[in-house]
């Protein structure tokens, strides 16, 4: 029987544990590199949480959503709060900003510091006019106070962290170094709270893919797709955030690989005989999940659709089944890219030795993107790349998001695709190291075809890893599901 609740979820408590565990996990790292490198358990991490922004030069508020860093350890949903943890005591101490009488008519009741530290469970709270009376009064080294700010490189984006100011900062010394890495480093391995809302976020994203599954169809545009994701994951999971922008590509837009931006606003009409391709996953609590299903508009896979999305399957598959600690995320890339090669050749769209295609890096043509990235409070979380290791030159791994060997508690995407993207195939077409593969003959029929992407979050085990995204994979599944059958499929099915 098919329950008549669109949703079988809800959103669940999050448990203010979650944050003091991440802020204990800090705690004892940083003393225990402080240590080793022979300086003093004193002073204070001190962060500096996000600012609410307006739109360019009016009053309108942008929607505030915490800065990542300052997410994980304090949890604290609102903005211009700064946060400490006493390196000698172990308290955190948040300060809150003093608000106008004001705020009271227009935004509602101003809380009392006594609100936030019951809410936020840390060990005092004050305001933010206090911080230098405050750390002054609490530290019992001698000299100037020693302030961990957070300042590094986001690999992925390039930009810096900015560090914490404040008025009466000369009272104190800095340290714009030591924090960033070791705080990053914490942030890639995640704990069984942390896992619960990713999975949370999963699950509920999970449904909602299913959901603009089975109602697609031809003559639709691809943002009442995106509108349909954004209404399940909020209406039945709370999730007010999406982890990025929806993209809601169909035909040739599934081959633009971050389509669906302002300036390609999923916009286009669904066609019979299209594929989709649709990367859409919500935000729970901060925790964000990454979740990309690929399906024809119609319903029903024609013989060329089967060849690129199996080829991508078997890709997603593989990878899946062989990762676990000790594994390295380069050679999980080179699997997949392996497979899609084999596959393509068997299919008939190239021609010769896929180790030969392998060392010409063929597989960057049709897969330009990175395999997979890590995934927690940011969609590509932090620490891919920490300090000695370095980024790949050759096309394809240069767009590795990490080359980290995977171990316990992380969680990275797995994402193969494989795309007919004008732009890199016609030059390999015309390159004479890599125009022998090319069955002329047949590729031309696959010229508008677009691409497939699978993209499911897998969490790495002990000995193995987890699957955290449960959508139709299979073509029978898909098929299935599109025609109605309910999901997870029950054995009695008929379809
Ligand atoms: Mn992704």
């Amino acid at each position: 029987m098919v329950s008549s609740s669109p949703s079988s979820l809800s959103p669940p408590e999050v448990p203010m544990e979650l944050h003091s565990t991440n802020r204990k996990k800090l705690l004892d790292s940083l003393r225990r590199h402080l240590t080793e490198s022979s300086r003093p358990l004193h002073g204070f991490v001190f962060l500096q949480g996000g600012e609410e922004q307006t739109r360019y030069c009016t009053d309108h508020l942008e929607l505030f959503r915490q800065e990542s860093y300052f997410a994980y350890l304090f949890g604290v949903i609102e903005p211009g709060f700064y946060g400490a943890i006493d390196i000698a005591t172990g308290n955190s101490i948040l300060f809150a900003p003093r608000l106008p009488a004001d705020y009271a008519v227009w935004m509602g009741e101003i809380k009392p510091v006594s609100y936030f530290q019951e809410r936020y469970e840390v060990s005092m709270v004050y305001y933010t006019d206090e911080i230098v009376e405050v750390l002054l009064d609490q530290y019992n080294g001698s000299g100037k106070p020693l302030l961990f700010l957070l300042y590094g490189l986001n690999t992925d984006s390039n930009n810096f962290s900015k560090p914490a100011t404040f008025e009466g900062m000369e009272k104190f010394q800095t340290d714009l170094t030591t924090l960033h890495p070791i705080l990053t480093e914490c942030r890639v391995f995640k704990s069984e709270m942390e896992l619960a809302l990713i999975q949370f976020a999963n699950d509920i994203s999970s449904e909602a893919h299913v959901e603009v599954m089975r109602k697609a169809r031809v003559g639709m545009k691809e943002y009442q797709s995106e509108s349909m994701f954004m209404h399940h994951t909020y209406m039945y999971g709370g999730c007010r955030h999406c982890s990025y922008t929806c993209i809601c590509a169909t035909g040739e837009n599934s081959a633009v690989l971050h389509y669906g931006h302002a300036a390609a606003p999923n916009d286009r009409t669904l066609e019979d005989g299209d594929m989709a391709l649709f990367d859409m996953g919500a935000e729970y609590h901060f925790y964000g999940s990454d979740i990309t299903c690929s399906f024809p508009v119609n319903g029903k896979f024609t013989s060329d659709q089967s060849l690129i999305y199996n080829a991508v399957l078997e890709a997603h598959n593989a990878v899946i089944s062989t990762m676990k600690p000790g594994v390295s995320w380069i050679d999980m890339h080179k699997l997949a890219e392996k497979i899609i090669l084999q596959s393509l050749k068997e299919g008939g769209i190239l021609i010769g030795d896929v180790d030969e295609m392998m060392v010409a890096r063929l597989g960057a043509v049709f897969m330009p993107h990175g395999l997979g990235h890590f995934l927690g409070i940011d969609t590509h979380d932090p620490g891919g790349y920490p300090k000695g290791l370095e980024r790949p030159k050759e096309p394809g791994l240069k767009s590795l998001r990490t080359i980290r060997e995977l171990q316990e508690g992380m969680v990275i995407t797995v994402e193969p695709g494989c795309y007919i993207i004008d732009a890199l195939s016609v030059p390999a077409m015309d390159n004479a190291n890599t125009s022998k593969f090319f069955n002329d003959q047949i590729i031309g029929r696959f010229k508008n075809f677009g691409g497939v992407r699978i993209e499911s979050d897998v969490v790495v085990t002990a000995n193995g890893s987890r699957n955290m995204t449960k959508v139709p994979r299979e073509i029978s599944e898909i098929e299935a599901v599109m025609a109605g059958a309910p999901w997870p499929l029950s054995k009695a099915s008929n379809y």
